[in-house]
């Protein structure tokens, strides 16, 4: 329907869950998906009772990248990329929660490497991931080229992006390039536990460890432990730290709030 959001969004606790809503198209990227995405990214961000978030796709697929369809995307794909894809999945990497891609089918083109960026790829056995760049004579976008090689590394990089195959759900997890796979009936109530076990735990420290993993690819073993010594200076100096030894030593479990 003409008039219906293009990201639902509900709330379970503190776990916020945003689903790409175009099924018809495989929740392909339109210019206005992708400003309602942003709003919505930029509303958890905000909202200090957000402490995980899942995105996952209605009906069969996950995210088939660009609306191959979408004028209002503009036809200069340089452009696009500037103005939609780098905001989006620089937002996603930088969120304050952590983020958990639940892949509920195929996820292709730019949907694969959003999914990929998310913290944790959890993916039902029948989703896939294809690289479909080299199909339409394209690069690996949305993060696909810096992703890809440090995931899985070079040589499988290279045969993912060249090719375009499609690759099951349990064959990205054998190559580690996604964290779990499970029973398509389960993948709501597993994603789900893992997102409130997550939402449970000191979010601030799990966005420090993101920031810190990701931050370390780029820095030399110096410059890494120092910026080990850094943040955990900042986080053992917060609330939670102080929380987290309490309940330690008094035997319970930690009420965590920082954010
Ligand atoms: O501006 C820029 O272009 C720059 C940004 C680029 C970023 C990118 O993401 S480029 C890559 C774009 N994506 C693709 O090339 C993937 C295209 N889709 C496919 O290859 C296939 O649909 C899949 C392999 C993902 C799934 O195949 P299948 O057989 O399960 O489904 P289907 O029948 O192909 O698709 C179902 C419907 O979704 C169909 O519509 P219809 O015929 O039922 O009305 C199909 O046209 C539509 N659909 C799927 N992907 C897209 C799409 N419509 C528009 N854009 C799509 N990307």
């Amino acid at each position: 329907m003409a008039d219906d959001p293009l990201v639902l969004v509900a709330q379970t606790g503190a776990v916020r869950t945003l689903t790409l809503n175009r099924p018809a198209a495989l929740n392909s990227f339109t210019a206005a998906m992708h400003r309602e995405l942003r709003a919505a990214l930029d509303a958890v961000a905000a909202d200090t009772g957000v402490r995980c978030l899942v995105l996952t796709g209605a009906g069969r697929g996950f995210c088939a990248g660009q609306d191959l369809n979408d004028a209002e995307g503009g036809f200069d794909a340089g452009e696009v990329i500037e103005r939609l894809y780098k905001p989006l999945v620089l937002r996603i990497a930088s969120m304050p929660v952590p983020v958990i891609a639940m892949v509920n089918g195929v996820a292709a083109g730019a949907g694969a490497n959003i999914a990929l960026g998310c913290d944790i790829v959890i993916a039902a056995r029948s989703a896939s991931f294809i690289q479909a760049f080299s199909k339409i004579a394209l690069i690996p976008d949305a993060g696909g080229t810096w992703l890809l090689p440090r995931l899985v590394g070079r040589a499988k990089a290279l045969g993912l992006a060249l090719t375009g195959d499609k690759l099951p759900a349990e064959a990205a997890e054998r190559l580690g390039l996604i964290w779990a796979v499970v029973d398509d009936a389960a993948l709501t109530e597993q994603t789900m536990a893992l997102a409130q076990r997550l939402a449970a735990m000191s979010v601030k420290a799990l966005a420090a460890t993101r920031r810190a993993l990701d931050d370390a690819t780029m820095l030399d073993l110096a410059a890494a432990l120092s910026n080990e010594a850094r943040v955990q200076g900042e986080l053992a100096r917060g609330a939670d730290f102080r929380e987290g030894v309490a309940a330690f030593l008094d035997k319970r479990s930690a009420k965590f709030s920082d954010r």
